[in-house]
């Protein structure tokens, strides 16, 4: 049941980080040839590697790296060591293929637990793990956290939503684990089956990432599904959920640092920002011995805040992902990130949190619709009504985002619901 000892000082945990980096960098050197090489090509030898500072001569390693050498070209250890491999969707063709040792897997439970820990649960708690279980690692990642603390694990993994609202109310759930699009959807649900999530339920704690959300997300999640709603951050190729989690003060999510250094860069010239400012992350993972990865460029757009938190934890924290670099739109030459949209669409009255971009081109134009689904107690049957509510929303795009977007309201429940990331961008240009 242990979480390991991860209050220590901060600068104990300074001089552990530079530690493992220098055994780090020797153990790739000696176990990679593709780090060996990338290393030497960059004249760089492991004494070279002292501490935090001197990542900043270190090449990045990308997405791109791992699909050339599909499908354990990165790995650093002998495969007879390798006890599991996940998987996760590629941006093209191959998937990302991600291994572990058996040491890897006892990393990720801890570090898990320790997620589920700083927001407020408790080998008491009755946990029930709604992402899915198999190849992605929110399932498994997730589960093995929970089983670490001490508490009660339901592996419900995704799907079959009438179920997941049983077992919890039989099993008097506590804790949900699932992505926050999914956790609108089980309140939603709730609601036809004729259940108040608040009253019917014993939800205390929500465990919610895999996809971008919004602080009004989380409002409409604590009005209607959980007492208190936690961001946790993952990649397959950091071993999966249980990067970073926010803890009870909810102002940022702790990277645990004393197993991945975090660095935040600008995505075009590659210079390592300061903390405040807003880039892309790059992690280099300290203790992984399958397939650790330097300065791994994640796409994710996000700020490091390395002030110490109220909670009192030494380690770092992460702004909530702002949006990736690879999934943002250009439209008519402006940078669109969907959780921008959402922060608009959940901060209006009339329409619900389900909405989908679509992008589309007319002639050399790109178009952008925003479809949205009016809120079900949006109590008007005129048609006047609509068309306002329809202007409103067009307008407070238009202001926050300066551009133009077309907004097309639908019924209740015609956005189609996903049990595992929600599908936001529509992008009819690459059809
Ligand atoms: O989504 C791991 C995970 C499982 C995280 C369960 C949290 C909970 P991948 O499928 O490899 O792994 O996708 C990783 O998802 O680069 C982000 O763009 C996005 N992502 C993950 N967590 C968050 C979050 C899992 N809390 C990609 N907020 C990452 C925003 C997130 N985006």
């Amino acid at each position: 049941m242990s979480t390991g000892n991860y209050r220590m000082p901060k600068a104990e945990l300074v001089e552990l980080q530079n530690k493992r980096l220098r055994t780090l960098v020797r153990y790739v050197y000696a176990g990679s040839p593709f780090f060996r090489k990338r290393l030497s090509s960059a004249g760089i030898t492991p004494d070279d590697i002292r501490s935090k500072d001197d990542l900043k001569g270190v090449p990045f390693t990308t997405k791109t790296d791992l699909r050339d050498n599909y499908p354990l070209g990165l790995i650093s250890v002998d495969r007879s060591k390798l006890v599991r491999m996940h998987a996760s969707s590629g941006t093209t063709g191959n998937p990302n293929v991600v291994a572990y040792t058996q040491q890897d897997i006892e990393n990720w439970a801890e570090m898990n637990a320790r997620c589920l820990e700083i927001a407020g649960v408790t080998s008491q708690d009755v946990v029930q793990v709604a992402y899915g279980y198999g190849l992605f690692t929110g399932g498994l990642g997730l589960h093995y956290g929970a089983e670490r603390l001490g508490t009660k694990v339901i592996p419900a993994s995704t799907g079959n939503t009438k179920r997941q609202l049983k077992l919890m109310r039989d099993l008097g759930t506590t804790v949900i684990c699932c992505t926050p699009s999914y956790g609108l959807f089980l309140a939603e649900s709730a609601k036809e089956e004729g259940l108040d999530p608040k009253k019917d339920l014993k939800l205390r704690v929500g465990v919610f990432g895999a996809e971008p959300w919004s602080e009004t997300t989380r409002k409409h999640l604590e009005e209607r599904l959980v007492e208190s709603a936690h961001d946790i951050y993952g990649m397959s190729e950091l071993n999966g959920p249980g990067v970073a989690m926010e803890c009870k003060v909810k102002n940022g999510l702790h990277v645990w640092e004393d197993h991945y250094i975090v660095e935040v860069i600008d995505p075009n010239t590659g210079e390592v920002l300061e903390p405040g400012e807003k880039g892309e992350m790059a992690v280099t993972t300290l203790t992984k011995e399958g397939m650790p990865l330097l300065r791994y460029r994640t796409r994710d757009i996000t700020i490091l805040d390395d002030e110490v938190c109220e909670c009192g934890l030494p380690h770092a924290r992460i702004n909530r992902i702002l949006g990736r670099t690879d999934d943002m739109l250009k439209i008519r030459g402006i940078c669109v990130f969907p959780s921008q949209v959402e922060e608009i669409l959940t901060s209006m009255e009339g329409v619900s949190p389900h909405y989908q971009l679509v992008v589309d081109r007319e002639g050399s134009m790109d178009k952008l619709m925003v479809r949205v689904e009016v809120a079900e107690d949006f109590k008007s049957d005129r048609l006047t009504d609509l068309v306002e509510l329809q202007r409103r929303l067009e307008e407070e795009l238009k202001d926050t985002l300066s551009i133009y977007a077309v907004v097309e309201l639908v019924e209740p429940k015609k956005i189609p619901r996903s049990e595992g990331k929600a599908q936001r961008i529509v992008d009819m240009r690459k059809m």
